[in-house]
C-alpha cells in the first residue's frame, strides 16, 4: 500500500499546521471502507496536533460531521458500499463550502474521469492509490494552508485590526441581512452609535497607545454586553455601532450601557480614567444600513449639543 517511507515531511506538515491554526487541534475526517487504508492515513495524521475520525460509509460520515461541524478536511475514497465517494463529496458540499472545508478525493483506479468527477462535485483535490507518506502529507499541508488562506481574507475584510470587532464593511454586508430578516419577519431593529466623549483629549492627555487600550476595553465591555445575535462593530475612530432587535427596550438598554461605562474605572500601570458615551439611536426600520445610520447619527449630534453623556432616540 505504501510506495515509499517518507523523509521528514510530516514534521514539516504538522509545524505549519500548528503555526496555521495556533496549536488547536484540528479536525480531519477519514472515509474509507478499507480498514487498511484508514489505519495507514489515521497513523500519520494523528502522530502530531490532528484529531482524525475515521466512517466506513456515507451514513456514518453523515452523522460525524452532524457532531462536528469544525472538521477542516475530508479524505474520501470512492468506493464505498452504499454511496460513491464523489457523490458523497455532492453531499458534503451542500453544507459546507471551499472555503470552510477541503475535501480530497481518493481512489485506486488510475482513471482520469473518476478525477474529473471528484472535482465537478466540489473535492479540492484528487489523490491515486498507492500513495506514499511524503506526497500524502504534502497535499495535505497543502489543502489546509489553502483553507487558512481563505480564512485570514475572510478576517481581513470583516474584522477592525485593533479591537477585534466587525468593520465598517462587514456591518453594512450583515446589516442588510438582518434588515432583510426583519422585515420578512416583522421584527423591530434598533441601530445605535456610541461615541466617546472628548477622546481628543485623552490621547492628547495620555498618549495614542492609552488611547488604543481605552478603544480596545470598550470594544469588549460591548461584546460581552450584548446577544450573540446582535451586530457589534468599529465604525472608525472612536465610534461605535450596535444593531439588533431590542424594539420599546432600545432606550433603556443603551442607558445602562451609558451608566455602566461612566462608572468604570480604565486603568493601566500608570492611570485610571472615567470616560462617558454620547449615544444616538435609530429605531425606524430602513430598507439600508445607511439610512439606519444617518438616522442614528442625527440623534447622536443631540446627544452631543445637550452636553454629552446621554442617549438620544
Ligand atoms: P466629541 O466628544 O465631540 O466626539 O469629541 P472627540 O474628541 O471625542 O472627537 P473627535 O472626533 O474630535 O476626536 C476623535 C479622535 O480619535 C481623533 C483621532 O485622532 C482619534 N482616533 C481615531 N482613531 C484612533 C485610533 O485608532 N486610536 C487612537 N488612540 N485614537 C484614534
Amino acid at each position: 500500500y505504501v510506495l515509499k517511507d517518507s523523509n521528514n515531511s510530516l514534521d514539516y506538515v504538522i509545524k505549519i499546521v500548528k503555526r496555521l491554526y495556533k496549536n488547536k487541534k484540528l479536525k480531519v475526517l477519514i472515509v474509507d471502507d478499507s480498514s487498511v487504508a484508514r489505519k495507514f492515513m489515521e497513523d500519520i495524521l494523528s502522530l502530531h496536533n490532528l484529531q482524525v475520525f475515521t466512517a466506513i460509509n456515507s451514513d456514518e460520515t453523515l452523522s460525524i460531521l452532524e457532531k462536528n461541524k469544525d472538521i477542516k478536511l475530508m479524505l474520501i475514497d470512492e468506493n464505498m458500499p452504499g454511496m460513491r465517494g464523489s457523490d458523497l463529496v455532492n453531499e458534503v458540499r451542500k453544507i459546507y463550502t471551499k472555503e470552510q472545508m477541503a475535501i480530497i478525493g481518493i481512489s485506486s483506479y488510475s482513471n482520469s474521469i473518476l478525477t474529473v468527477e471528484f472535482l465537478k462535485r466540489g473535492a479540492n483535490d484528487f489523490i491515486l492509490k498507492p500513495f506514499n507518506k511524503e506526497e500524502f502529507c504534502l497535499r495535505v499541508m497543502q489543502n489546509l494552508e489553502i483553507l487558512e488562506m481563505f480564512e485570514s481574507q475572510r478576517i481581513y475584510a470583516t474584522t477592525d485590526f485593533l479591537t477585534g470587532l466587525y468593520n465598517r464593511r462587514f456591518l453594512f454586508d450583515i446589516g442588510e441581512k438582518l434588515l432583510e430578516n426583519a422585515k420578512r419577519n416583522n421584527l423591530s431593529i434598533s441601530l445605535a452609535i456610541i461615541d466617546i466623549d472628548n477622546f481628543k483629549y485623552i490621547n492628547d492627555t495620555y498618549g495614542h497607545l492609552f488611547g488604543d487600550f481605552v478603544l480596545k476595553t470598550l470594544a469588549k465591555i460591548l461584546k460581552d454586553r450584548f446577544r450573540a445575535g446582535d451586530i457589534v462593530a468599529r465604525l472608525g475612530g472612536d465610534e461605535f455601532c450596535v444593531m439588533g432587535v431590542m424594539g420599546e427596550s432600545s432606550y433603556n438598554v443603551f442607558d445602562s450601557l451609558r451608566q455602566k461605562v461612566s462608572c468604570y474605572e480604565f486603568k493601566d500601570q500608570d492611570r485610571s480614567i472615567k470616560i462617558t458615551l454620547s449615544i444616538g439611536i435609530s429605531n425606524r426600520l430602513e430598507d439600508k444600513v445607511e439610512l439606519m445610520l444617518k438616522n442614528a447619527d442625527k440623534m447622536l449630534y443631540k446627544s452631543k449639543n445637550l452636553g454629552r453623556n446621554i442617549v438620544s432616540v
